[in-house]
């Protein structure tokens, strides 16, 4: 196969380096420390690791607030440091992706202090800036994805400069082809140092509109923040409305052009946008496109096969060739166990969701993320009020919590701050996670941990799973299943999501069960029988497709 293709069907895990791993003792993890877990990283059988944003920073959104995109942050080390990280993971097989925060910047950014110092200077147009109307209220109704108006006036410069996220994040102006020569360039410093990729953040925002038009008001029932409830105000605000301008392909093809050059790096885009799937054709077919994407369809799914189902459907009818890139999780939604099991029975039931959930995520047709600690099947962390440091949340609360409580270290250890620090780390650990730890549950043949780990490395040499197409199978309600079918390979994947046995037979073709470990299903007769948060994979005679 074509090595430069290792992303296709590839498992990416995602560490966000504050809370991964503190090898300075400072309370915060650092890069040495990740250079220190990447056995632990690489044993678990994944191919990359994403690692989230560790420029130098003033951290109001914790590192996606860059202030220079060519440097490591002090706080999780040096420059080095990174060489050494990049040269171990690499030494272990592992592809190094970062996460390049193009669309906007810090507002300590040097850019945006030269910018903001008048209406005359080299650089006053990188950014939005646009006059008040009139009656001296921004020039139009925009809002901020983390609550507000889009818009903050700057006092210098008598106008209002956009900003999709916090108001210290200033949007760069990408229609001034300086800015975008100069986040290609340091894109390109990446490239030369080593980088197999990038995780683009917010890759369909980097173009505004032009014209300012408000956004149309909005239709009564329409709520445009689908993680706050509706008693809250901010549950009603719209965003950008089409906030993907069509000059973002331009800058796309530029992009992969660049990455051309490097062959065997690739890309992978976030897209939030009201029309994700579209968008996702839009910005990976063609090969001067993104090599793949992903969407926030799975956050907000719910635990059902009837659900997960109608997303695969809807997946493969909008975007079906496309490369999709799923995940369950990241650093920006609550954690996947607590969404899928019902507090009062975390305990019980969180360790047989957290695999079934894993297993299920890792047969889907794409590349798959798994977020630090999803291996663990970690609950989201009780963070409380005193402790919050997410803006976000902070805003919002209490009806919106925030996103510290899936940032919270990780619990290598059973011990004081979960092995992760010497000293009060800047989240706390929670009680529940030190019960989950990596020490703990590597001792457990039975574990989380175990069975991802056991999964992954199966999976791995089954060309099926890794490439092969998906077509959906047609079970019972409440049974979600599909076959995966490479060239000289087939296999069904049948998954119970309920807490009830759950019998079903199988079409002709079906042999025995390939894939065992953490799972008690039974197959007999062509009968197969899954007890509650079960999964099978059956081998298929590829010759009765
Ligand atoms: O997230 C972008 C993004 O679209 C989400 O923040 C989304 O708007 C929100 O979760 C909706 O509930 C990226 C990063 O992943 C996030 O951590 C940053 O805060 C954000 O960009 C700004 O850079």
């Amino acid at each position: 196969s074509d090595s430069t293709q290792w992303w296709r069907g590839s498992v990416i895990y995602q560490i966000y380096p504050r809370s991964f791993m503190d090898a300075r003792g400072d309370g915060i993890g650092d890069l040495p420390g990740i250079t220190s877990k990447l056995d632990y990283v690489a044993e678990l059988g994944v191919d990359a690791i994403w690692i989230s944003p560790f420029f130098p920073s003033p951290m109001k959104d914790f590192g996606y607030d860059v202030t220079d995109y060519r440097g490591v942050d002090p706080m999780f080390g040096s420059f080095h440091d990174f060489q050494m990280l990049l040269e171990r993971a690499h030494g272990l097989g592992l592809k190094v992706i970062i996460d390049l925060v193009l669309s906007h910047t810090s507002d300590q950014h040097h850019w945006f202090i030269q910018s903001r110092s008048s209406r005359e200077n080299q650089k006053s147009d990188w950014y939005v800036w646009a006059d008040p109307k009139p009656d001296g209220t921004p020039p139009n109704n925009w809002l901020s994805f983390f609550s507000g108006s889009a818009w903050t006036f700057d006092s210098r410069r008598r106008q209002y400069y956009l900003h999709n996220f916090l108001s210290c994040q200033p949007d760069l102006n990408f229609h001034n082809p300086a800015v975008r020569k100069e986040q290609l360039d340091n894109a390109r410093f990446w490239l030369d140092l080593g980088v197999d990729g990038f995780r683009l953040d917010t890759s369909n925002f980097y173009f505004h509109s032009l014209a300012l038009q408000d956004n149309p008001a909005l239709g009564s029932g329409e709520l445009k923040t689908p993680s706050v409830p509706a008693s809250n105000p901010y549950s009603m605000q719209r965003h950008q409305f089409d906030i993907s301008q069509p000059e973002n392909l331009g800058f796309l093809s530029e992009l992969r052009a660049l990455m051309d050059e490097y062959p065997g790096t690739m890309t992978v885009g976030e897209i939030s946008d009201d029309r994700p799937l579209e968008r996702m054709v839009e910005y990976t077919i063609g090969e001067d496109r993104l090599h793949m994407a992903y969407t926030f369809d799975l956050f907000d799914a719910e635990f059902s096969a009837q659900r997960l189902r109608d997303i695969i459907e809807h997946f493969q009818y909008y975007a079906g060739d496309a490369w999709p890139c799923w995940a369950l999780s990241n650093h920006d939604v609550m954690r996947v166990v607590s969404r899928w099991t019902q507090h009062e029975n975390l305990e019980q039931q969180g360790p047989l969701v957290a695999k079934v959930a894993t297993v299920m995520l890792c047969s889907l047709y794409g590349s798959l993320c798994l977020y630090q600690g999803e291996e663990l099947g970690l609950p989201e962390a009780d963070v409380p009020y005193e402790r919050l440091v997410d803006p976000y949340g902070l805003a919002l609360w209490p009806d919106y919590k925030g996103r510290d409580g899936c940032r919270t270290p990780m619990p290598w250890t059973s011990g004081e701050y979960g092995g992760f620090t010497s000293m009060e780390p800047w989240l706390p650990v929670d009680g529940h996670h030190r019960q989950l730890s990596v020490e703990r549950q590597l001792a457990d043949a039975d574990s989380t941990l175990r069975v991802t780990r056991e999964f992954l490395h199966w999976r791995k040499s089954q060309s099926a799973m890794v490439d092969g197409t998906l077509i959906l199978g047609d079970f019972d309600d409440d049974l979600l299943g599909w076959l995966r079918v490479s060239r000289d390979q087939a296999i069904l994947a049948v998954f119970n999501l309920t807490h009830e046995t759950r019998h079903t037979s199988l079409p002709d073709g079906a042999g025995e069960i390939v894939y065992q470990a953490g799972f008690t299903a039974h197959l007999e007769n062509g009968e197969l029988t899954l007890p509650a948060f079960q999964a099978a994979f059956v081998h298929v005679d590829r010759a009765s497709i």
